[in-house]
């Protein structure tokens, strides 16, 4: 049924990312005209742009790291500590580190570090040689173990819960190790974020990242070493997603031995700098205004009432308007934003049938509407289900002014096993339902479906007769049936119908011929009663429970 207003906001998300995105590329072009002339930039602007774009595209939220062991040494084969002295890779561990390469195939990484110690940097350079930039950095060295470096590692490795805070002799304790790696991640978070980096290094790093990443004790940490179980792989991810903020540790300038590529620092700062820029510049109301205009009266074409139109976009405005969105994130923002103002409109109490009308017996509902909207079909329905609910039913036939409209619901009752109580054309409608709520407590019944004559604005007279209907009866529900290809016009018959006698819920008609949909999103906000089901078809079967979230995920899928 929603085919148009579906194409509407299909349209809608689709113009106001273009415009989104189309407004990103401005900035970004300004901005590198502006940059590129206050650093005296060489490159030619199209380049700059490219490298921007591609950067903001492929964002990470903070810094993503995947941690790698260095291969294997000859200490590690003879069983000695290494720490800080260089340690030279075995010929297995040359092997494991060019292996490495093929494992990680596919695998991303914008920089790799490892530490300045031989072991790690000619593991880092089989792995990824020429490919990428390495750089050596002394914070992620091996904990130094003092006078036992290269000592026995039966004389080290019992005994390094001991030295969590006491140094090793002449040496340091993990904490320092912890220090030093935590000033390091906050060196890669001032300079790298966004970035996926690779770290090529040792134990304690490693466990210090657990610490400060994992939230682990170093107890825990050290105790739960995959080296303990033999469990290594090609890589372990940790995600810095802000700076490691300890009171204990001061920031200390790093101390950064860069070997390679140093021209690639410069251009780091510079891409940041246009990014935060190009960042600061957001989206305004004027950007908007235009396409959102085009949105509300789309959606006005779709028969949503005005007022819903102009919340849907006023919502849509306030999720965009001082933002800056990235473009990847543009849709998602829009239909996040659509969904929830589609959620809200649709959020009135809710009812439930069945329940309520256990809730009373005999209960009694009323069904009215403009004539031709779908009352004596929609009774029809309610009554099939309610009977398969082993509900028992009686209809009253209170239309006694439209001609065959007696017949009509007599022809229903007969093919669904329901009695019909009814008198003759003329009566007073208000005369049937009573004697219906009679025959009802009689008979143990459990349900009064009350058809009504059709009403429109003019027929003033049958208005009062329905006024009579409600204060002689006292329905337990009245029902407005109404016929979604009415379009705008809904609108004002759930007002009139709701000044006259009050509506309690509605059921939308005709839906299954409808393509527009915006009447049935917004009758129910305008008055703001309940829709109850949609009427889906011409048979008994065809009454469908309204769903708020079925329906905005049919518009929006
Ligand atoms: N396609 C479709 N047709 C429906 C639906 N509901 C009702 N109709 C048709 O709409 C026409 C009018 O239905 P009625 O139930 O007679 O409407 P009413 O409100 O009782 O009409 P009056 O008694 O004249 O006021 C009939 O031809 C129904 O078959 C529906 O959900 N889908
Ligand atoms: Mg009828």
């Amino acid at each position: 049924m929603f085919g148009f207003l579906k194409k509407k906001l299909k349209e809608g998300i689709e113009k106001i990312s273009k415009k989104v995105k189309q407004k990103e590329e401005e900035k970004i072009e300004e901005v590198v005209e502006e940059v590129k002339e206050e650093e005296h930039l060489e490159e030619p602007k199209e380049e700059l742009v490219k490298e921007v774009e591609k950067e903001l595209e492929e964002e990470i939220e903070g810094v993503k790291i995947t941690y790698f062991v260095h291969g294997t040494t000859t200490d590690n084969e003879e069983r000695k500590s290494t720490g800080w002295a260089p340690g030279k890779l075995s010929e297995l561990g040359k092997k494991q580190s060019i292996e490495l390469k093929d494992k990680i195939k596919g695998k991303r990484f914008d920089v790799v570090f490892c530490s300045d110690l031989k072991r790690s940097v000619n593991s880092a350079k089989l792995t990824w040689k020429n490919e990428i930039q390495i750089i050596q950095d002394k914070r992620l060295r091996e904990v130094n173990y003092g006078d036992l470096t290269q000592a026995d590692s039966d004389k080290v490795e019992p005994f390094k819960i001991d030295h969590i805070d006491k140094p090793f002799p002449s040496g340091e304790s993990y904490k320092d190790v912890e220090k030093r790696i935590a000033e390091f991640l906050n060196y890669l978070f001032d300079n790298y974020e966004g970035k996926h980096v690779a770290i090529v290094s040792h134990q304690a790093p490693q466990l210090a990242l657990d610490v400060l990443l994992k939230g682990k004790t170093w107890e825990q940490a050290i105790k739960e070493d995959w080296r303990l179980t033999k469990n290594w792989q090609p890589g372990w991810g940790y995600e810095l997603e802000e700076k490691v903020g300890r009171p204990e540790i001061e920031e200390v300038k790093p101390e950064v031995e860069v070997k390679e590529k140093p021209k690639e620092k410069k251009k780091i700062g510079i891409l940041k700098k246009i990014k935060r820029k190009v960042t600061e510049k957001k989206i305004t109301e004027d950007d908007l205004k235009d396409i959102l205009e085009d949105l509300k009266r789309g959606l006005i074409e779709s028969d949503v009432a005005v007022e819903v139109a102009e919340k849907i976009s006023n919502d849509l405005k306030s999720n965009l308007v001082g933002k800056f969105i990235k473009r990847k994130q543009v849709e998602k923002i829009i239909r996040e934003s659509f969904r929830k103002s589609i959620l809200d409109i649709l959020d009135v109490d809710g009812l439930d049938l069945i329940k309520k009308i256990k809730s009373k017996k005999p209960f009694l509902i009323v069904f009215l509407g403009f004539n031709g909207s779908g009352k004596t079909t929609t009774i029809a329905r309610i009554g099939h289900l309610l009977k398969q609910k082993d509900f028992k039913c009686v209809l009253a036939a209170a239309d006694s002014w439209r001609a065959a409209a007696i017949e009509q619901l007599e022809e229903h009752g007969k093919k669904l096993g329901i009695t019909v109580v009814k008198h003759k054309y003329g009566a007073d409608p208000a005369a049937v339902i009573f004697d219906a709520v009679k025959h009802a407590k009689a008979k143990d019944i459990d349900v009064i479906l009350a058809d009504t004559a059709g009403r429109s604005h003019a027929n003033v007279n049958l208005v009062d007769e329905l006024k009579k209907i409600v204060r002689v009866n006292k329905p337990d529900l009245k029902i407005l049936v109404l016929d979604a290809l009415t379009g705008n016009d809904i609108y004002d018959q759930c007002k009139m119908f709701n000044d006259a006698v009050g509506v309690d819920a509605l059921i939308i008609t005709k839906s299954d011929v409808y393509e527009k949909g915006g009447a049935a999103l917004s009758a129910s906000h305008t008055i703001n009663k309940p829709i109850l089901y949609l009427g889906v078809g011409q048979n008994y079967e065809d009454l469908e429970k309204f769903d708020p979230n079925k329906i905005v995920e049919k518009l929006l899928d």
